[in-house]
């Protein structure tokens, strides 16, 4: 349903047969069909609260049911975004989601804790994404001070929000592409 096939422009110099080409993309129209599991990091709570909310939004807007008892969302809370990755990986390994939204707020202070934490906040998402092959977006900002972060969160515009559509753009896209 997600693949757009172009006739090949080159098909008569390339080969006897026609070839074609296939094009996928996720689809933010569908989004019903998603079971979305989402990490919030509780740390610089001003920030990833914020965080949430607008991915909520953005969600619901798109025909996410986002009650409170809803079945096709879960928001499961972690201490910190250092915790993120072992708790992205539970989800996405459980079965139970076609994507995983991770939301932390990583701001730098005056010890290199903060790099350590963003290290491996880093590579941990990424890992659980290719381990388990569930798409895991990235939503840990990382920035020099609050002020940066809640422009991210809010004040300004909310990366909340974008989250929410790169979560449904990337769980139709894995779900458009062949096994
Ligand atoms: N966790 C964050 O999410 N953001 C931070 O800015 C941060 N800093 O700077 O320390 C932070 N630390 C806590 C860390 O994520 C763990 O929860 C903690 O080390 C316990 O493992």
């Amino acid at each position: 349903m997600g693949a757009f096939l172009w006739p090949c422009p080159l098909r008569s110099l390339a080969t006897t047969r026609p070839s074609r080409v296939a094009t996928f993309e996720g689809r933010f129209t569908d989004a019903a069909a998603l079971r979305i599991g989402v990490v919030v990091a509780r740390f610089n709570d001003l920030v990833t609260t914020k965080l949430l909310s607008g991915c909520l939004d953005c969600l619901h807007r798109h025909g996410v049911d986002t009650a409170p008892e809803s079945t096709q969302l879960d928001v499961a809370w972690v201490p910190g975004s250092f915790e993120i990755p072992l708790v992205a990986q539970r989800l996405a390994a459980s079965g139970r989601y076609q994507v995983v939204i991770t939301l932390g707020a990583v701001i730098r202070g005056d010890t290199p804790h903060f790099d350590v934490v963003v290290a491996e906040v880093g590579k941990g998402v990424a890992a659980v994404a290719r381990d388990t092959g569930i798409p895991v977006i990235f939503g840990v900002l990382t920035t020099d001070t609050l002020q940066q972060a809640l422009e991210r969160a809010g004040i300004k515009s909310n990366l909340g929000w974008s989250y929410g559509l790169q979560a449904l753009e990337m769980g139709s896209l894995m779900a458009a592409l062949p096994a």
